[in-house]
């Protein structure tokens, strides 16, 4: 089954440069806003192929729908901010309120992810971004989408995520199958 991936954050962090380092191997170096774009791409996460379904997304304001849409159609999500950027770096705070909200709970696999680490003009140190994945309870990795330092990691940590929310759910469907019900279902 393939791995439904969203990139959000906000905008210019990079999040499209990272999913094209990832799935075309370049570094892009100007700044087209995107709209929306998808990728495919194959990976192998523990020795396992995996099809990566890759929705690149806006970070502007301006499509709240679309952002409702983004975050029903995921199954994980790379949550982006800039380190050289604080505003961002708030704005991760929105995203997942607003995940956890659409999602109605707050076991959605993510992954913080610190971009543009090859930059100098860092504000945001690793131990901050560290602290806040650890408030969500979700790991966290520095990436540079330039050098592609950190990408490939971002992405698979993701997809580890993913399996182990899946291996939960594995149990509750087997349950079910035996009386054929839902299990909120009252009779
Ligand atoms: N130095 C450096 N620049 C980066 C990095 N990632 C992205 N950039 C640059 O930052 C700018 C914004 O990158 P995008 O990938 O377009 O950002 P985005 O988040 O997709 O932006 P929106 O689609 O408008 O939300 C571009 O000029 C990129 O080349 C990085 O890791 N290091
Ligand atoms: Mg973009």
């Amino acid at each position: 089954m393939p791995y439904r991936l969203v990139v959000m954050g906000s905008r210019e962090v990079g999040k499209s440069a990272l999913t094209i380092q990832l799935v075309k191997n370049c570094f892009v170096p100007d700044h087209d806003p995107t709209i929306e774009d998808s990728y495919g791409t194959q990976v192998v996460v523990d020795g396992e192929p995996c099809q990566l379904d890759i929705l690149d997304t806006t970070g502007s304001e301006e499509y709240p729908r679309r952002r409702q849409e983004f975050m029903r159609w995921g199954e994980g999500f790379l949550c982006v901010y800039a380190v050289n950027d604080v505003k961002s770096f708030v704005d991760v705070n929105i995203f997942r309120d607003q995940l956890w909200r659409i999602k109605d709970t707050n076991h959605v696999p993510m992954v913080l992810v610190a971009n543009k680490m090859d930059k100098a003009d860092r504000l945001v140190t690793p131990a901050l971004g560290q602290e806040v994945a650890r408030s969500f309870r979700v790991p966290f990795v520095e990436t540079s989408a330039k050098t592609r330092l950190g990408v490939e990691h971002a992405f698979q940590e993701l997809v580890r995520e993913i399996r182990r929310s899946r291996g939960k759910e594995l149990p509750e469907v087997e349950q079910n199958q035996g009386c054929g019900l839902k299990p909120c279902a009252i009779l």
